[in-house]
């Protein structure tokens, strides 16, 4: 039997088959848990056509894998270790301890965290479970810390976040593209093809990064800032388009408002300011600003490089005002479009798992939101908490007097993916209880009171909404181990317990179809999707209001998502990175991923086929001299908020006065900036300022950036 499903990794969700790796069939249904399972190619699934990144084709690697959770696990009270529990004594564990908390602190006193890899209903189903069965307002989750800059950005200038707002397939068909901050290459490895079909019709290909990733070895153009500074790039490349007389004043004038005020506020943005502050030459940035103004389709794509800043809504902002100013949102093949990261990072902020958010992309203190959604529910409106706390805010105020004192994490490794991640751990050990699931003990877990061990992809059945906002159907191929039950059946068990006024359904389609009508009439409408008809379309664009509706690959075409149908210009100034190099922590520091590993590395890090070559920091030929730092030694990192040691990768794409670190082991992050965006409350993980030296050394040598001309 071959089952048709996706990828349990990134936001491509990538179609594939699994299949007996004996080849021998056994009939219908889900295959026996011990079977050795195959990846297999789909080439009729549209997005990747077949091909995977070498984490698609080795995600059977988690499956029978000795490391997999089995049994729930408690602490001892005595040993203080973990051990093994029955599933019946854990939830009724959990179940006593949240009822005495709400007793004696209130609803509020317990915490939710939920994830972007989980599926829509299991994202739908938490964040009822929050506001019904536990009725606190505290749920939020690492969404929070992946695209939140550009679903804030993209809500107020076109009216409605979705990621793409077109099929990824358009790159192909556009003139320019812009990657602001993506390494596609390694982090959605088969979309590369779209950039490699651009150029063969003669397009060109703008990367945009501190770094000259394998991303930029394929760019016509490659500009590298400084960290932390894409938003005075932007300023400079509109104040270049005004100069030029490059605005669609038709465009401008009948689909937007507020241009004015944007193009007075760039004004004093000539390049060669902008070269001061980003480091890139101003006869790059007029030749870009050029570049983007004479061609007839520009497509301007951010992604984490640009968004995981402190002022990366702001960035974004700027990105669509070029984008609006050239006439492009809205038009075919061209526009501005985020690159969602998580497997669900689409759907996963449309169902209400979000601090202010219900399903159907609703906000939370809107009435009438609240009144729809009570009726399906079957709750009183008024019943319904408000708004809680962002991501950071939420696990920084863990265990306060008045905080959270019991969380619940679903699909975060937050220990080893929050900023400034020692702190975040400390406040996780301050809680009364800390309950994780996961599929395995992730350094979460292992911090956690009670661990419940859960079925993963290809053990069950649910949809996703890839990065285009196409809704696919991942489906169960093998019958998960004997001991591991879904999210599902978790919420519904720890429901009962809290003695939820309402049931909480297990069957994956059946909560499809009730998101279906929670999201009815709401900006992301789901109405019209069943199982069926992606099975049979192969995925389906939302929104889909109806079941005769077609679903809407391509948005904004008539009208942006605003009342009035037009795209919204908005002033922003640029602010920097919240902590600049200075004598002490004299480099900038930016963080991102290896294509091998996949975030918080508690899946990949497992799969025996993946190089597992620990964190590593990547720094230029000259600083490494400066340092005598040779290739392969260990160096030390250090910043006002924690350190770390890891060999040095000595490579000259990066920028002289920058290191990088991936995050995907326990390290980047201990050193990471905890600075929130003030609009969507991401935190500033792409630069801060930190001192490098030799690990060998007993007092740190610190060195300047080789530019600033300081010795050390
Ligand atoms: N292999 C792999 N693929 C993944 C993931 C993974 O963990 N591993 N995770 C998935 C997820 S959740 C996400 S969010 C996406 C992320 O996908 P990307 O955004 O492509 O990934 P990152 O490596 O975080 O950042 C991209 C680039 O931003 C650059 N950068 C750093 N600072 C700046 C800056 O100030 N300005 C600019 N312009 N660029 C900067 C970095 O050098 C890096 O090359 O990937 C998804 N795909
Ligand atoms: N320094 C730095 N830090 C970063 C970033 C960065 O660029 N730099 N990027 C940020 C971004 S974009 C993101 S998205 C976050 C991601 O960071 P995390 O939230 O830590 O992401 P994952 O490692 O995917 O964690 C998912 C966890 O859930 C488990 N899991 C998988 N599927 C399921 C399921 O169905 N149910 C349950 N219960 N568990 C499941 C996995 O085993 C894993 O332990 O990291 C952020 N942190
Ligand atoms: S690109 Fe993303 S979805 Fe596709 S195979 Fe790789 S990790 Fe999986
Ligand atoms: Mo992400």
């Amino acid at each position: 039997m071959t089952t048709e499903t996706h990828c349990p990794y990134c936001s491509l969700q990538c179609g594939m088959r699994l299949a007996p790796a004996s080849g021998l069939s056994s009939g219908s249904g889900p295959l026996p848990a011990r079977t050795a399972l195959e990846v297999t190619e789909w080439p009729e699934f549209p997005v990747n056509r077949g091909a995977l990144c070498r984490k698609g084709w080795t995600s059977t690697g988690l499956h029978r894998h000795r490391e997999r959770l089995t049994q729930p696990l408690v602490r001892s009270t005595e040993t203080g270790e973990l051990a093994p529990a029955s599933w019946e004594e854990a939830l009724d564990l959990i179940g006593d301890r949240l009822l005495a908390l709400r007793r004696e602190h209130g609803a509020d006193a317990i915490g939710v965290f939920g994830g972007g890899g989980l599926t829509n209903e299991k994202a739908y189903q938490l964040g009822k479970f929050a506001r019904v069965a536990i009725g606190t307002s505290q749920i939020d989750y690492n969404g929070r810390w992946c695209m939140s800059s550009a679903a804030s950005a993209g809500t107020r200038a076109l009216g409605l976040d979705r990621g793409l707002p077109f099929p990824l397939a358009d790159i192909e068909h556009t003139d320019v593209v812009v990657l602001a901050g993506s390494n596609l290459a390694e982090t959605m490895p088969p979309a590369a093809r779209h950039l490699a079909a651009l150029r063969e019709r003669g397009g060109t290909v703008v990367v945009i990064d501190p770094r000259q990733t394998s991303t930029a070895a394929q760019a016509d153009v490659f500009v590298q800032p400084v960290p932390g500074t894409d938003l005075a790039l932007a300023q400079a490349v509109l104040h270049q388009l005004v100069a030029d007389g490059n605005v669609d004043s038709d465009y401008v004038e009948s689909r937007t408002t507020g241009f004015s005020s944007v193009r007075d506020s760039v004004a004093s943005w000539w390049p060669e300011r902008a070269e001061r502050v980003t480091g890139v030459p101003a006869s790059e940035i007029r030749a870009l600003a050029g570049l983007l103004g004479t061609a007839e389709k520009v497509m301007v794509l951010t992604a984490r490089g640009a968004e995981q800043h402190a002022s990366g809504s702001d960035t974004v902002l700027a990105w669509i005002n070029v984008a609006l100013t050239l006439g492009m949102c809205g038009r075919e093949h061209a526009g501005y479009g985020c690159l969602t990261g998580q497997g669900n990072g689409q759907g996963g902020r449309e169902h209400g798992q979000k601090a202010d958010q219900l399903p159907g992309y609703r906000m939370i203190d809107d009435p009438e939101a609240r009144s729809h959604v009570a009726s399906v529910w079957g709750v009183p409106p008024e019943s319904l908490p408000g708004k809680g706390k962002s991501a950071y805010e939420l696990l920084s105020s863990l265990g306060e007097p008045d905080g959270v004192k019991a969380l619940l994490v679903f699909g975060s490794n937050i220990v080893v993916s929050a900023p400034n991640a020692s702190f975040v751990s400390t406040r996780l050990d301050a809680l009364d209880l800390l309950v994780v699931a996961d599929i395995v003990l992730s350094e979460t877990a292992a911090r956690a009171d009670v661990v419940l061990p859960v079925t993963q992809w290809a053990e069950e059945t649910g949809t996703m909404t890839n990065l285009e906002g196409r809704v696919i159907l991942r489906q169960q191929a093998i019958t998960p181990p004997v001991g591991v039950v879904s999210d599902l059946a978790i919420l519904q068990g720890l429901a009962e317990r809290l003695d939820s006024p309402v049931d909480f359904a297990t069957d994956p389609e059946t909560i499809f179809a009730e998101l279906g009508r929670a999201s009815a009439g709401g900006k992301a409408d789901y109405a019209g999707i069943t199982y069926d008809r992606i099975r049979d379309e192969r995925g389906v664009f939302w929104p889909c209001p109806s079941p005769e509706h077609a679903g809407t690959p391509r948005m904004f075409l008539s009208a942006f998502g605003h009342e009035d149908g037009r795209a919204r210009f908005h002033v922003v100034e640029h602010r920097g990175a919240v902590e600049q190099p200075d004598a002490e922590y004299p480099l900038h520091l930016t963080t991102g991923r290896v294509l091998a590993q996949y975030q918080s590395g508690a899946q990949t890090r497992r799969v025996r086929d993946l190089p597992d070559d620990g964190p590593f920091v990547e720094l230029h030929p000259m600083l490494a001299r400066r340092l005598s730092v040779e290739d392969g030694q260990p160096v030390r990192l250090a910043t006002r908020r924690g350190e770390m040691t890891a060999p040095a990768r000595v490579v000259d794409t990066i920028r002289p006065d920058a290191v990088f670190v991936p995050f995907h082991w326990v390290g980047a992050n201990l050193l990471t900036n905890d600075a929130l965006d003030p609009a969507s409350r991401m935190p500033e993980f792409k630069a801060c300022a930190v001192a490098l030296s030799r690990a060998d050394r007993a007092a740190p040598a610190l060195a300047a950036a080789p530019e600033l001309g300081a010795a050390p």
